[in-house]
């Protein structure tokens, strides 16, 4: 059984609130923080090895300390909590169950990095959850761990929640950081990055709502500890929210030791496929990452199970691997469709590109269109390898990562189920007619 750091009051009634969760030790970890300095807490987190858990896996300790500090300029704190990648529901559990959680995270960052005013950005369709941060910020607030000179200390800290409008792209750092400037929610070009130049171009560290909640336990246990946890560079534990064909969906939280077989047939997890179906295809970190068929899913390039971490879903690169991404984890069983799903997709992506550059912006919808063509039986075979060529032409060519997210999907499908595509050039009538992933395999 993995162990449990960020969930593992999360089943207790009422731990939403202050007195339970103080109940449960809660804000025990922030008063400990606010008795070591800032440095003292930057080596904890650089100690514990914790890497963004939003999708890039980027070392937060080294986040932290590319953080400028001149003089005189405010910094600030800014939570992502934009969680619309599809397959990601893992922050909206969190902020739904456990908001002291992140409110102490960042309460213990905020003093770390400095930061007097810190935001918690969250997509404008969790329309439910704002009320519960801020109720919850009203409570931590007036028990003395918000605001002025918070528990005697010297440190002021306020929090604010700000809803975005209902786009993918203001998950991007630098789109929301537009967004937060109450501008139009286009990415920046990087560099400069948010930690040099940031909201109201002021020094910002930008991390995802996992990440700060992960302060809490890395503080609580030491960062030495929960880098114990885990494997190689995927240290401490990670939320994985589970979709698709499996029995038990839901959110869980692994300690990336499990293999990808143990996690979707293991009853402590998944629950296997309903039915008794055999499994197709995965996609383990959210609709962005490359989709990886049955045979390369459960073994890596060396005949290894696969295991749910950083280094071993990637194994092999793109040609075999995949990445960790969000955590949110898509199972397809053999009766789905490759091209509808990867047509599913590309519509998305076309639909949340702000547009700005060529290749995206007109990219995604010329494979959007592709896509519909042959799944609908409408296709030549000259259309798959221009499918290709044209998600290689989006890919490392845009401002942001939606490009390429864009792209992986498409390239990943067509690398490992070219037959399926060719199928639905074969078969018009049957495109028409019937179950195609099904007829097919
Ligand atoms: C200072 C440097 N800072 C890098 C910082 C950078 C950012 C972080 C990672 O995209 C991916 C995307 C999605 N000085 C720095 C530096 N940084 N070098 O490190 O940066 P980067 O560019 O590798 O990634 P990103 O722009 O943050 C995130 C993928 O995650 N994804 C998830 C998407 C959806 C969600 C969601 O719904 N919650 O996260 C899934 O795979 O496609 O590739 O902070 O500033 N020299
Ligand atoms: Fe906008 Fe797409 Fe360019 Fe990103 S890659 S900046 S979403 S057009």
């Amino acid at each position: 059984m993995s162990k449990k750091l960020l969930l593992k009051d999360a089943h207790i009634e009422g731990i939403r609130y202050l007195e339970t969760y103080r109940k449960q030790g809660g804000y025990t970890a922030a008063e400990k923080a606010l008795k070591m300095t800032p440095d003292e807490i930057l080596e904890e987190v650089k100690a514990s090895g914790l890497r963004g858990r939003g999708g890039a896996g980027f070392p937060t300790g080294m986040k932290w300390s590319f953080l400028a500090k001149p003089e005189g300029v405010p910094r600030h704190l800014v939570v992502n909590a934009d969680e619309s990648e599809p397959g990601t529901f893992k922050d909206r559990y969190l902020m739904e169950f456990l908001p002291h959680l992140l409110i102490e995270g960042m309460l213990i960052s905020s003093y770390c990095l400095g930061s007097n005013v810190s935001y918690i950005y969250i997509r404008g369709e969790y329309s439910w959850i704002p009320d519960i941060l801020e109720e919850a910020i009203e409570e931590a607030k007036a028990a003395g761990y918000l605001g002025k000179n918070i528990l005697g200390t010297g440190f002021d800290c306020e929090i604010y929640v700000q809803r975005g409008g209902g786009a993918y792209i203001c998950g991007e750092e630098t789109a929301l950081l537009e967004s937060l400037e109450g501008k139009r929610g286009n990415p920046r070009l990087k560099p400069p990055f948010p930690a040099v130049k940031g909201l109201w171009e002021r020094p910002t560290v930008v991390n995802n709502v996992e990440s700060i909640a992960a302060i809490v336990p890395i503080i609580d246990i030491t960062g030495a500890e929960y880098a114990k946890i885990g494997v190689g560079k995927s240290t401490g534990t990670k939320l994985i929210s589970a979709c698709g064909n499996i029995n038990k969906p839901g959110v869980y939280e692994i300690d990336m030791t499990i293999t990808v077989e143990e996690f979707i047939y293991s009853d402590e997890y998944c629950g296997g496929i309903p039915n008794g179906k055999k499994l197709k295809a995965c996609i383990p970190g959210g609709s962005s990452v490359p989709i990886v068929p049955a045979n390369l899913l459960l073994k890596t390039v060396n005949g290894e199970p696969r295991y749910m971490n950083y280094e071993s879903l990637a194994d092999g690169g793109f040609a075999t691997g995949t990445m960790m991404g969000s955590g949110g984890f898509i199972v397809l069983d053999e009766d789905q469709c490759i091209v509808e799903h990867t047509m599913t997709l590309a519509r998305f992506y076309h639909h949340e590109s702000c547009g700005q550059c060529t290749p995206c912006r007109e990219g995604t919808g010329w494979m959007h269109k592709i896509l519909k063509k042959i799944e609908k039986g409408e296709g030549k075979m000259e259309d798959i390898d221009l499918l290709w060529d044209i998600q290689r032409k989006i890919e490392g060519n845009t401002i942001c990562p939606l490009g390429d997210a864009a792209a992986w999907p498409v390239a990943a499908a067509i690398r490992h189920f070219r037959d399926e595509f060719e199928w639905h050039v074969k078969n018009p009538e049957l495109c028409q007619t019937q179950n195609y992933g099904l007829a097919h395999y």
